[in-house]
């Protein structure tokens, strides 16, 4: 364990920062081991400021020298940066300090990836680079100068516009106002994938993604969705793009997605590089939502930032929230609503319900990093939603125009946010905004009643409690409600019904006939919802619903308790279930992608959750081999239809990634995996070696695999891969999805000694790592070794890379779910973690957590 207990920031003593910073001018001196960084910036004192105190944030720094106005100062090294004494007056501070790029390997600050200089400098990754107040409400323009000696890097690249460069430097020049997590700064041997933009006030914009060489084909898709982005941005938000040039870099070692530098937005290469016989359709349409995420930064987070890190879901949520938009426009807005949704239970919904449960808005951290999370960014969306359900689409429309109005070049507050909500619509939000505070999903529970002709609905809501929060306040819940007759014909349209109470109940009279309610339509809240209904009810919302969420709910619903009652009783598969879905697969009238997520049922973890819930204690064995058997009965009762609906959605002609053909290949795809179970394999391997692209390919591997045929495939996929990083990525991850639980831990294993486990790419370490975790079966297969595996890896690369070891700790949270002898065992690797010397910030915050449970 660490000696020094870390410290921990509170969102209370807030205070500003006691100068103002005028302008920022650096010089970079790049070289691999010793970069000298020089910086000369201009300093007021602050008159909104009580604490003068001149401290500036600095970490792993060497300094060379510091002078104030010219002159050579001494300076106190503090945890975490230095003193001086300054002026109380505007002046001019210098300084030169030594970085070493290539020993950095946690990819904060200034590093190397493959040869290339690169930066992530959020959260706080810029004190890193030089000193400097590293807080994001400090904003300031920034000119660059890099110099570099030698061929290797050939394009030096920075934040804002281009100005003068020549052999071995480059100038660049910001001039809006930015706090120092938006700085970056790439040099190395890059080529362009150029293009260009005219914004709606007629301004020209100079567009560039900067790969390495050999990856240039891979770039054309990625440019398409920036296009597309800054004309929906234009349309749909108002917003014009603001420099001469936007770039983007693509760079293989990167601890997260991407990153909204301001005019260079850096990517995980495998967020933005896509050619159609490499990346899967999954893998282009997340790419074309984050291109659009990191874009729609410039103007929510870049232009409007943050105050402090406690503000980081006003940045994310409504980026996140925007680009989800953007995809429902681009795509099918059922589809990637129900897409969401599953990923909101995935991730945002365990993290809530246990020992990491936090605030969207959080209250405290020790390492901000942690708090990048599912709640922060997709329960911070899910919160936006509400807002603009709750005021309305124009009413949103016209609170977001006075938001940027009013705080453009502004580090602002959720009470800025909610201001200009109430504002614009004179609405009182102060209940509403229990959604940044209170943590804990919500659960609503429903009754109906029918009297005389009156129809009533009593909602009730209550939340469990979470760390730190006992006691919970009723939210403002949207509830979207529709009623249908037994025709399934709508007798009444989406209303949205208001629960602010903890009990309350809502009428509708004149119902001659008892109507049949359709809740919480749209998933129009992150909460569960508990409505005693049988299966008959939920057979015919899976036929007649007419909003489309919930007709793909009600399926789910009906597959969950199909799975629960395999897995209590030993129950078959529901016949319900599975006549309803067939004639749902059979329904051409419905989006082939929409279709294929209805084939779709409730993961082994969320079973696991669901049974934690109702009081008992989830096997894994039984979830998976009731999972299979749920499986192994839709390949059954649907053989006759499989080919045929396999067969109706092939794609003909050239591979394009849009959602038409990628929605059929998604249901043939799904047709397939079943198929399979009933051919041995055979349409699968003539799918594998016909595909020409790698949706088919990778899932026609998949399918091989999970019936034990997938030997030659693999070999042969090896091969013809083996020079592409981001598919040997796929490679190793598809092995261990379809190993069998006892395998898994052998599999992960075993590629820990391949010789392409480069171990240390964030990228690779989550292929097996990551994968392993999600296993859900084979990570809490009864022997632990899953567990020792991953705390075995976590330890050798925390020192090495703090950042992603600590968010993996996350697959342990879940842990109080499982028996005594799992938890026992889980203990132990927590134990054994928290327990290493000199273990990081990050992970011994996670660890410390997750432990306290
Ligand atoms: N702001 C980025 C995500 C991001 C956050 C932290 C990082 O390093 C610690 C890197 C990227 C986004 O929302 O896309
Ligand atoms: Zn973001």
């Amino acid at each position: 364990m660490k000696d020094a207990a870390p410290q921990t920031i509170y969102l209370k003593d807030y205070t500003p920062f006691g100068f103002i910073v005028d302008s920022v001018a650096l010089t970079f001196r790049l070289h691999p081991t010793a970069t000298r960084v020089l910086s000369t910036i201009r300093f007021r004192p602050n008159p909104d400021a009580t604490d003068n105190r001149f401290f500036l944030h600095g970490e792993q720094l060497t300094l060379i020298s510091a002078k104030i106005n010219g002159t050579d100062v001494t300076t106190r090294t503090v945890e975490g940066g230095i003193e001086a004494d300054v002026p109380n007056a505007p002046f001019t501070w210098e300084a030169e300090v030594e970085i070493n790029p290539q020993a950095n390997t946690a990819l904060e600050g200034l590093y190397m990836s493959n040869g290339m200089y690169c930066t992530q400098c959020e959260a706080e990754g810029f004190r890193k680079i030089t000193y400097y107040p590293d807080r994001p409400d400090v904003m300031s323009t920034f000119d660059l100068r890099i110099e570099a000696d030698g061929d290797n890097t050939p394009v030096m690249l920075s934040n804002g516009n281009g100005a003068e460069s020549g052999a071995g430097f480059a100038n660049w020049t910001d001039p809006w106002p930015k706090p120092a997590y938006l700085f970056a700064l790439v040099a190395g041997d890059l080529i362009a994938h150029e293009d260009s933009f005219t914004t709606m006030s007629g301004k020209p914009v100079k567009l560039a993604i900067w790969v390495r060489p050999g990856d240039e084909h891979k770039c054309a898709f990625g440019m398409e969705a920036l296009k597309k982005s800054m004309t929906w941005d234009e349309e749909v938000y108002g917003r014009e793009y603001d420099l001469d040039e936007f770039n983007i870099v693509a760079v293989d070692d990167f601890n997260m997605g991407a990153m909204e530098n301001k005019g260079l937005n850096i990517f995980n290469s495998s967020c933005v590089l896509a050619s159609p016989e490499t990346a899967t359709d999954g893998n282009f349409e997340r790419i074309e939502a984050i291109i659009a995420h990191e874009y729609f930064h410039n103007w929510t987070g870049n232009r409007i930032t943050c105050r402090d890190w406690f503000q980081l879901c006003l940045k994310e949520g409504l980026t996140v929230f925007r680009d989800a938009q953007f995809t429902a426009d681009m795509r099918s807005e059922p589809v990637k609503r129900i897409d969401d949704v599953i990923a909101l239970r995935a991730r945002q919904f365990p993290e809530d319900q246990g020992p990491l449960s936090h605030p969207v808005r959080p209250e405290s951290f020790q390492e901000i990093n942690n708090f990048y999370t599912a709640t922060v960014y997709e329960k911070g969306a899910e919160v936006i939603g509400m807002l603009k359900t709750l005021v309305g689409d124009e009413a949103y429309a016209k609170a977001l125009d006075l938001y940027f109005d009013r705080h453009d070049g502004q580090a602002c507050t959720i009470e800025d946010w909610i201001q200009v909500f109430e504002d614009s619509t004179g609405r009182d939000l102060s209940q509403f905004k229990l959604w940044y505070s209170q943590s804990g999903t919500p659960e609503v529970t429903v009754r109906e009643e029918y009297e005389g002709d009156t129809f009533t609905l009593h909602l009730s809501q209550k939340s469990a409690p979470t760390p730190g929060q006992d006691q919970k306040a009723p939210q403002v819940i949207p509830v979207a409600v529709g009623l249908l007759n037994d025709n399934g014909d709508e007798v009444l349209p989406t209303q949205v019904l208001e629960l602010t109470e903890t009990e309350q109940s809502f009428t509708f009279p004149g119902h001659a006939t008892r109507p049949i309610p359709s809740i919480l339509r749209g998933f129009s809240a992150p909460v569960t919802l508990t409505h005693d209904i049988d299966n008959d009810r939920r057979a015919f919302l899976l036929a007649h619903d007419t909003d489309a969420f919930n007709r793909w709910e009600a399926g789910r619903d009906l597959a969950r308790d199909s799975l629960l009652k395999a897995i209590q009783q030993g129950e078959a598969p529901s016949a319900a279930y599975l006549d309803g879905l067939k004639a749902l697969l059979r329904d051409d009238s419905l989006d082939p992608a929409y279709r294929a997520l209805m084939l779709g049922q409730p993961s082994q973890s969320e079973l696991a959750a669901t049974l934690h819930k109702m009081g008992e204690t989830p096997d894994p064995a039984a979830i998976h081999a009731a999972s299979e058997a749920l499986r192994e009965a839709k390949a059954q009762s649907f053989a006759e239809l499989l080919p045929a609906l396999y067969a109706a959605n092939q794609v003909e002609g050239p591979y394009r990634p849009d959602a038409g053909p990628a929605g059929q290949r998604s249901l043939a795809n799904a047709a397939l995996s079943l198929l399979t179970r009933l051919d041995g394999g055979e349409t699968a391997a003539k799918q594998f070696d016909a595909a020409d692209n790698m949706t088919l390919q990778l899932s026609a591997l998949g399918a091989l695999l999970d019936a034990a045929k997938g030997e030659d495939a693999l070999s042969a996929f090896y091969d013809q891969w083996q020079n592409d990083r981001l598919v040997i990525d796929k490679w190793f991850s598809m092995q261990i999805m379809q190993a069998k639980p006892e395998n898994v831990a052998t599999t992960a294993q075993a590629f820990t000694q391949h010789a392409d486990f480069d171990w240390k790419n964030p990228n690779r370490f989550r292929a097996v790592m990551g994968v392993l975790a999600m296993h859900h079966a084979g990570f809490h297969f009864e022997d632990g070794a899953g567990y020792t595996l991953l705390a075995d890896w976590l330890i050798k690369l925390d020192p090495v890379n703090p950042q992603t070891t600590a968010r993996m700790c996350s697959a342990f949270q879940t842990w109080k779910r499982y028996d005594e002898t799992r938890q026992g065992k889980i203990r132990t690797e927590l134990e054994r973690i928290a327990g290493q010397d000199g273990l990081s910030r990050d992970t011994t915050e996670m660890v410390t957590r997750i432990l306290n449970a």
